[in-house]
């Protein structure tokens, strides 16, 4: 059994009351709390180490460059990259996917095929639209049923010659439907030479990632939604696409020589790093993995889901309450309506009352919500420091909410 309680322990921000009530935290899929492990490395960073990296021969800089290539190393390990010059350090998953979308500019044609799923975050859509008004390539999306399961055969009608990128998410953070990125990977390996880009913004901080075994060219995610600070974040891609494809931003640490006549880029990792880093968000991701590890991914995996079916259960005991999804295998959050009262942020504005924390809204997935014709949902979403407690709190705030709007 996990020792919720010492972990709860661990994050001096759950200890306080909102509104007069024991802070209930379950806004996790839009950012986690962060343990003071995490806290500490950073502050003593600022502390202790600050100087910038890869610059000087200083001591100072010396120290902060070993922390964050240290910490490289950590995520490496953390993900089963195969290189750790493979991890660029990015400020989240939203420049992770504009990097990539940027950097094959050069590698995409008119007519050429951009495949997504129906399911993606704004910033795994709009990348794309990008790239397709620079080239004149074409936008295809995966559709999906009324339970948001996407329909793969699709992909049977769609992949070919022409598509040259398929970028889905493994976890949707507007359902936490988890993606069956293993199939949609395969046939894209039998059907097409696409590049294949994994957004884990919601799957990295639920369970463990092996990228070598899910054979994806990129896989992307934040580190604010895993207990880092904000501003952090990866990109993780093969060896052979990150060398052929041509830096994001240009600027100093990504070159090898620069004259008026000609700049020739600096080796990976660098050459996607561009300007000064966030050197003590970095190293405290480090931290955030050792924090996890010391955890352990199926200890993580076993709490949440257990949260997780215990909210869809407390919930569905509430009448006229919708749970989007329902149906599918999830992780992480849980999004709802209550059919007869009040539009979501209603529903928020009174859990907020009660010192409940949940988001609400179109959670950057308009077409998820055009899909199932609401303006938003209300998004309960878990973190290894929840309890049962806080879902059954949540539930009773549910009901109070829908006896008040109805
Ligand atoms: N992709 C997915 C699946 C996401 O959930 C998010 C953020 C992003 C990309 C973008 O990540 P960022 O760190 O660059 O902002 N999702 C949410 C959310 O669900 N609520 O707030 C942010």
């Amino acid at each position: 059994m996990l020792d919720t309680h010492n972990i709860r322990s661990q994050f001096p921000i759950l200890m306080q009351e909102i509104n007069g009530k024991p802070l209930v935290y379950l806004d996790n899929a839009a950012t986690s709390q962060k343990p003071k492990s995490v806290l500490e490395v950073y502050e003593k960073y600022y502390t202790e180490i600050n100087a910038n990296v890869h610059r000087g021969v200083h001591t100072l800089s010396r120290l902060a460059t070993e922390a964050m290539e240290i910490s490289r190393k950590k995520i490496q390990k953390f993900i089963n990259a195969e290189k750790d010059f493979e991890i660029i350090f990015t400020k989240g998953t939203t420049e992770s996917i504009n990097l990539i979308a940027y950097a094959v500019t050069r590698e995409i044609k008119e007519n050429d095929e951009i495949i997504i799923s129906y399911l993606e975050h704004h910033s795994n859509i709009v990348p794309w639209q990008m790239l397709c008004e620079r080239t004149g390539a074409k936008l295809k999306v995966i559709p999906m049923d009324e339970n948001g399961i996407l329909q793969l055969d699709f992909l049977d009608k769609n992949l070919s010659e022409k598509t040259k990128i398929v970028s889905v998410n493994q976890v949707s953070n507007a359902l936490g439907i988890i993606n069956p990125i293993e199939e949609i990977i395969s046939k894209t390996r039998k059907n097409s030479a696409a590049m294949i880009v994994i957004d884990g913004a919601q799957s990295a901080p639920h369970f463990k990632i092996d990228v070598q075994k899910t054979d994806c060219d990129f896989f992307v995610f934040s580190g604010h939604k895993m207990y880092a600070p904000m501003g952090t974040g990866i990109l993780y891609g093969k060896e052979k696409m990150l060398r052929k494809l041509n830096p994001f931003h240009g600027g100093g640490e990504m070159i090898a020589a620069c004259s008026f006549e000609k700049t020739t880029y600096a080796d990976l990792p660098f050459k996607f790093e561009a300007g000064t880093p966030n050197v003590g968000g970095n190293i405290a991701l480090g931290s955030a993995v050792d924090f996890i590890e010391n955890i352990g991914h199926e200890n993580i995996a076993h709490h949440e889901n257990q949260l997780l079916n215990y909210a869809q259960e407390k919930l569905l005991e509430i009448e006229n309450l919708k749970i989007y999804g329902e149906k599918a295998k999830k992780a992480g959050s849980i999004s709802f309506n209550l059919e007869n009262a009040g539009i979501a942020s209603d529903v928020g504005m009174i859990l907020d009352k009660l010192g409940i924390a949940v988001r609400t809204g179109h959670h950057c997935t308009h077409p998820i919500m055009d899909f199932f014709n609401v303006a938003g949902t209300v998004r309960a979403s878990f973190a290894i420091y929840n309890t049962f407690e806080e879902i059954d709190i949540l539930a009773e705030g549910v009901k109070k909410a829908q006896k008040m709007l109805r």
